[in-house]
């Protein structure tokens, strides 16, 4: 595969750019696979993309029942930081965000990762209180955040209103190496570095079973036709309970739908992420100039993947007081995807009861910053079928030995 450089839309330019290689092939399934992985969002191609360039495994396919990305990885408001308080979440949090560093170049594509600093309000005296806890954490974690009073919080961003009637912001915890990345180019990078090594991602091919024989997966059924491979790896998100009954066991999961809006496009205003915890509400501003706002999870568990009119209502109302300039704004879309949430709030990286089947899931409404790490972790898992250092505390063990990784206040969105 040609690489993309200055130097090669100088070329292609010369003829019309109409030399480019697609860039990723779409192969008819092979009979068998070493590893087939299910889901080609971030998590999935990233696993993959990892198996082969850390562990030398590329008969590889991921096999995608839509199209690549179209889950939850292009549905996201693209946040990404690591200021979690457990030193498990934090070690493959700050993997993560630090891969995320070098990733444009590592897959030889833009995935404009932009560090502009995120900012996690205090609106209530427990909150700040909670945040300089997480700020402590973070300094023996190696993690780079502080706590900033409310006076700095305003110069970060202007048009913040820190003296709201019912939410004053108090101050806030400040990631400054945190931000956001095109989420698109997140999946399409991986996919087409996947596809350079000879990964197989094929899309429009839902899995439909999973067959198995005295304990262990010998292949799956898909809308095009039974695959056998040598180990599964299931990377669904909000399908993962769906998968893992056609596997035969059962998961602590629940899914429920995330909606996120923009509004319409306007100039710069704001030059970092904000999340608004209290108030349900988080907002960046995309390269287009559209404000990215998202809001809480729904209550109710459904796999909807559309926003609906009061997440609309309830998240600008929070809003508003504490960032007036929207008031006046129209928005322009809006939209869900299913989330998949654990009792603790933090991921699942696991052996399953089937020998060599693993599950990776559980990122909930905060997974988008974790690809880069979590492919990282799941790869070392299914190559070695042993959790490496990242994955080894977020087994699906946990939730019988009692020993969670509670992340319920640093998971970041209302839910
Ligand atoms: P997905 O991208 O959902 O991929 C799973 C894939 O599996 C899908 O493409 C699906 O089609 C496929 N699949 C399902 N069933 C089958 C089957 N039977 N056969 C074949 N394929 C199948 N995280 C952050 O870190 N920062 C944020 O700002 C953020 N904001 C969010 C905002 C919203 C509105 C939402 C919905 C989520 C947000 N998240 C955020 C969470 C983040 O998007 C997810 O945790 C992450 O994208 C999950 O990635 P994934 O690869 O596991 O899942
Ligand atoms: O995990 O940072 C996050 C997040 C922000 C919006 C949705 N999730």
């Amino acid at each position: 595969m040609k690489r993309y450089s200055a130097f090669a839309i100088a070329r292609e330019a010369a003829s019309y750019h109409e030399g480019w290689e697609k860039a990723w092939a779409s192969p008819e399934p092979k009979a068998r696979y070493d590893v087939i992985v299910v889901g080609a969002g971030g998590h999935g191609l990233a696993t993959a993309y990892y198996l082969g360039k850390n562990h030398g495994v590329r008969n590889v396919a991921v096999i995608e029942k839509g199209w690549l990305g179209g889950g939850n990885t292009g549905r996201n408001t693209t946040i990404i930081r690591s200021n979690y308080l457990q030193d498990p979440s934090a070690a493959i949090f700050e993997k993560a965000r630090s891969l995320y560093d070098g990733l444009s170049q590592d897959l030889n594509y833009n995935v404009m990762f932009s560090p502009r600093g995120c900012l996690m309000l205090a609106q209530s005296e427990h909150e700040a209180r909670g945040w300089k806890r997480t700020a402590a954490a973070n300094v023996l974690q190696g993690i780079d955040t502080e706590y900033v009073d409310a006076k700095r919080v305003k110069e970060i961003v202007p048009i913040i209103n820190i003296d709201g009637p019912r939410y004053p912001v108090l101050g806030a915890l400040w990631q400054k190496r945190g931000g956001t990345a095109r989420h698109d180019a997140v999946a399409w990078g991986y996919a087409r570095a996947c596809s350079a090594m000879g990964i197989d991602i094929i899309q429009q091919c839902e899995v439909t079973a999973v067959r198995q024989k005295a304990g262990k997966v010998t292949g799956i059924e898909t809308t095009k036709g039974a695959i056998d491979c040598g180990k599964l790896a299931i990377v669904v998100a909000g399908h993962s309970g769906v998968l893992a009954e056609m596997a035969g066991f059962r998961l602590p999961i629940e899914s429920v739908a995330l909606q996120a809006l923009v509004s319409e496009p306007i100039k710069p205003v704001i030059d970092t992420v904000v999340m608004a915890n209290t108030v349900h509400g988080y907002m960046s501003q995309s390269d287009k100039g559209e404000l990215v706002i998202g809001g809480g999870a729904d209550g109710f568990n459904n796999y909807t993947q559309r926003g609906s009119f009061q997440h609309v209502e309830d998240t600008i109302r929070a809003l508003i007081e504490t960032f007036p300039i929207i008031s006046r704004l129209k928005m322009l879309r809006q939209w869900g995807g299913i989330v998949d949430m654990t009792g603790d709030r933090s991921p699942i990286l696991s052996k399953t009861p089937l020998g060599n089947c693993f599950i990776n899931c559980g990122w909930g409404t905060g997974g988008f910053k974790a690809i880069p790490g979590s492919g990282w972790a799941m790869a070392e898992l299914v190559a070695k079928g042993e959790p490496g250092p990242l994955a080894a505390e977020f087994g699906l063990d946990r939730f019988g030995a009692g020993r969670f990784v509670d992340e319920s206040v640093a998971a970041g969105v209302a839910h």
